[in-house]
């Protein structure tokens, strides 16, 4: 006799996806449950409220599309929205979908095993007093960059001015922003100069009495162009919806840029220099994701790119050894995030502020008044860590999950990350991950390639209703097979050859040095075509039950 669970399905998470998710399987008919560790919906967006946040993604790509209520009564405000107007956003779309009442709050899942038996897991929850419950299905909603990382450096709990992780930054009690800090006067300190860090350095700037600018390795900035939407832009877009889906849909990584189809070195200099500044200057991943289509590819062709941003960097930073120390060395133009600016560059001609090169002076701890290195101490009121995440695993690493035989997840990735279109782990039945460790979402514009992964999950589950399955898993060698395809497009491209959270590597994370295959690179397109031809082929590669 086999026991009934408590629900039908769980989702984790109440980010952009889960939230999807969890209306999704409500809609079919599925008893689902949300739960959520925080105590509000917008994942991400509820987290990052550090000053400056916003999205590297046009406004107009970055929602629900599939949601033409909202995507009609939306007017955005800026070309690419600030963290506030994003998650007022989430929050509208939470009152359309009337998805807070499947939820739960505060509570924080630390374990899900699954049941044999009774082909269920069971759920339990970091706060004491929450019960653990069971369902059929878990769906994982926990972001890829979700999980904040702080350096690991000596002392740094005995400092005694305000510190912030970017990624747990106060908020605002009254708001959908930050909190009112007061920076005015202060010596302020960043550490980390990725998208967060740039964004967040931009603001510092502005206001502190000094800002100090830890850096270790440099990236390639390209210029946002955010500027205000015009209600005759906003118009234009809501009247063609359709085609703006479409431009995402066809393109890498689900943004309105599409590499141009001919070779760097195939188009005379003239023209492919005037074409390079036409795009450094467009709006969003203009030269990332719209450039020749071998730039992040053929490493002439890279280089070629790099020194011409190199170039920008030379011309817009006054001190040349200072825009020499913010010239990445290690890598070349787009194989890791290329961080979007407003004026970031010229920051460094300030008077109030100043860059300390970690490559010429190595920190070596943080003391309680500031960051000392090994040319001496920066007194600091403020240290800010924009020092990013344990990504893309690491929100799933940190709950126990065990499938059959007790088997951890966590210690299967760690002898080798196998998925199934980034959607399951052989041996953890009815376990699904969104947005996870090589799901073709993660290396894309997340609101739209995640609510194409939970419309594809989503007839599964409607065909699993009809059928009265119970038990969902991916064979072996179909995950084998999927990953290996991913590995070999990842070794196509030149970010495959670079350390970054892309690949998994991680400097304050002990052991994780290695570069793996964390990400489906090849593109929303091929993505989307190997998860069609699996459905098309009546689910091949599962074994349902
Ligand atoms: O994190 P990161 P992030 N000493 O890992 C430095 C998304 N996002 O939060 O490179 C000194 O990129 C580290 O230095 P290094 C976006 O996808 C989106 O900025 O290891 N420095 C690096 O500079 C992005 O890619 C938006 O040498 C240390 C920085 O910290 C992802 O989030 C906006 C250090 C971490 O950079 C992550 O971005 C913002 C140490 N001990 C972010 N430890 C949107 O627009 C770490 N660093 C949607």
């Amino acid at each position: 006799m086999t026991k009934e669970p408590d629900f039908d399905a769980v989702v984790i998470g109440a980010g952009i996806s889960g939230l999807y998710q969890a209306y999704r399987l409500r809609e079919m008919g599925y008893r689902v449950l949300g739960v959520e560790g925080s105590d509000d919906i917008g994942g991400v967006w509820h987290h990052n409220r550090y000053p400056g946040c916003r999205i590297d993604s046009e406004s107009e790509v970055y929602g629900y599309f599939w949601n033409d209520q909202l995507m009609q009564e939306w007017n955005w405000s800026e070309r690419f929205a600030a963290q506030p107007e994003v998650l007022r956003y989430i929050h509208r779309a939470a009152e359309i979908m009337d998805i807070r009442k499947d939820y739960i709050f505060d509570a924080k899942v630390n374990k899900a095993v699954f049941d044999e038996k009774n082909n269920f897991y069971t759920i339990g929850f970091q706060q004491p007093y929450r019960a653990p419950l069971t369902a059929r299905f878990v769906f994982s909603a926990l972001g890829p960059l979700s999980t904040p990382q702080m350096p690991n450096l000596p002392g740094i709990n005995t400092f005694k001015g305000e510190s912030y992780h970017t990624a747990n930054w106060p908020r605002d009690p009254n708001g959908f922003g930050p909190a009112k800090l007061d920076f005015s006067g202060k010596r302020v300190g960043v550490i980390g100069v990725g998208s967060t860090g740039v964004q967040t350095i931009q603001e510092m700037a502005k206001v502190a009495g000094h800002l100090t600018v830890f850096l270790r390795d440099p990236n390639w900035c390209t210029p946002l162009g955010n500027g205000r939407m015009t209600q005759e832009r906003m118009d234009y877009i809501k009247s063609n919806y359709q085609e703006f889906t479409a431009k995402c849909d066809a393109s890498l990584a689900g943004f309105p840029h599409e590499f141009i189809q001919k070779n760097l070195f195939d188009v005379p200099k003239e023209e492919r220099d005037a074409t390079l500044e036409e795009l450094y200057e467009g709006p969003g991943f203009s030269l990332w994701l719209g450039a020749y289509q071998d730039v992040l590819s053929d490493p002439d062709a890279n280089k070629y790119v790099s020194e011409f941003v190199a170039q920008k960097i030379r011309e817009r930073v006054k001190d040349p050894q200072t825009a020499e120390s913010l010239i990445p060395k290690d890598h070349g133009f787009g194989m890791k995030r290329v961080p979007l600016e407003t004026g970031y560059y010229e920051v460094y001609n300030q008077e109030n502020v100043s860059l300390v090169d970690l490559h010429a002076t190595s920190i070596t701890c943080i003391t309680p008044e500031g960051i000392e290195t090994s040319d001496g101490l920066h007194e600091l009121d403020v240290i800010i860590y924009a020092t990013g995440f344990d990504a893309v695993k690491g929100s799933w690493n940190r709950i126990d999950i065990r499938g059959v035989d007790g088997v951890a997840l966590k210690e299967e990735w760690d002898k080798g990350l196998t998925t199934y279109m980034g959607m399951q782990t052989p041996g953890f039945p009815n376990f699904f991950m969104l947005v996870g460790p090589q799901s073709g979402a993660t290396f894309c514009n997340i609101p739209r390639c995640s609510a194409m992964a939970i419309d594809w999950l989503s007839d599964m589950m409607i065909q699993a209703k009809e059928a009265g399955v119970q038990r969902i898993e991916p064979e072996l060698a179909a995950a084998e097979s999927f990953t290996l395809y991913a590995t070999k497009l990842q070794g196509k491209l030149l970010l495959g050859q670079t350390n970054s959270w892309f690949t998994g590597v991680n400097q304050n994370i002990p052991g994780r040095d290695k570069r793996e295959v964390l990400l489906f690179v090849g593109g929303n397109p091929r993505f989307q075509a190997y998860c069609n031809d699996v459905r098309e082929n009546n689910y091949k590669g599962y074994v349902m039950s």
